[in-house]
């Protein structure tokens, strides 16, 4: 490649060399025209070779954009994006139906000690007053089980274990009193009553707690024409017997006022 170059570079400085010395010749004296030493162009030469391409050129400005093409055809469908953000909260629904009942809780821890007095003296009071109540509808519900009558009076046998002064009360405290037979119809009423209820001995009326041997009715009314007391009878033993039973005959007997038995009161009937 060089040679190539410097041969060129030697061609074209005889080309050169010729222009000027025929410049010279055409321009100079004509006594120099004659001179001996004219050296006179040779011949055209040949055309030289091709030269060999040269270095590519540098990249060319970017041109104007061109026309808009055609659509192309639509792509494939893509894969299945990622889950989206949770969206807003939706409006609130109806009430439902009511659930079944559930199971009873579990027992409760013991409270702690109330020091309410009052209150727990109105509570208690409630309870007396209750129990009075309870005993008031036994009463109510013995005498309507099966009272005893007499023209004048009613007769109640008490299914009570008490003692003597306990089962007085007991009767007083209904407006009674203990049964007082003062006659055999009487005590044959109630002896038949102790009988059907299948006692043997109840408390009566009778005692000799005043004065050891005079025995009164606990209205303080004394025996008079009436007594029916079983043989032997009173007979105070061991010194100590100053209340009456009637037993299962209708017999009487004194016994100690502390013994606890059943016991039939009387009731005067209301005249209008
Ligand atoms: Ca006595
Ligand atoms: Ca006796």
């Amino acid at each position: 490649m060089e040679v190539e170059w410097v041969k060129k570079f030697l061609f074209l400085l005889i080309v050169l060399q010729v222009q000027t010395l025929s410049f010279s010749e055409t321009h100079r004296p004509a006594s120099d025209i004659c001179a001996t030493h004219i050296i006179l162009p040779g011949p055209k030469g040949e055309q030289g070779d091709s030269g060999d391409s040269g270095e590519p050129g540098r990249t060319g400005k970017v041109g104007p954009p061109g026309p808009t093409g055609l659509f192309g055809e639509p792509g494939q469908v893509g894969e299945v994006g990622r889950r989206g953000k949770i969206g807003p909260f939706g409006s609130k629904g109806d009430k439902g139906d009511k659930g079944y009942p559930g199971p009873p809780g579990l027992k409760g821890a013991p409270g702690s000690f109330c020091d309410c007095g009052r209150y727990r003296k109105i509570v208690g009071q409630m309870d007396i007053n209750i129990a009075r109540l309870n005993n008031t509808m036994r009463f109510v519900k013995n005498v309507i089980a099966g009272v005893k009558e007499t023209a004048e009076k009613f007769y109640l046998l008490v299914k009570e274990g008490k003692n003597y002064n306990a089962a007085l009360g007991h009767c007083e405290d209904r407006g009674g009193s203990l049964a007082m037979p003062k006659d055999e119809e009487t005590n044959a009423l109630i002896a038949a009553y102790v009988n059907k209820t299948g006692l043997s001995r109840v408390f009566i009326g009778v005692n000799d707690l005043e004065k050891e041997r005079q025995f009164m009715y606990t209205d303080s009314t004394p025996l008079q024409n009436y007594s029916h007391w079983r043989p032997g009878e009173p007979n105070n033993a061991f010194g100590g017997e100053d209340c009456v039973e009637m037993v299962s005959d209708g017999g009487w007997n004194d016994v100690e006022c502390h013994l606890t038995m059943y016991f039939v009161c009387e009731f005067l009937k209301k005249t209008s």
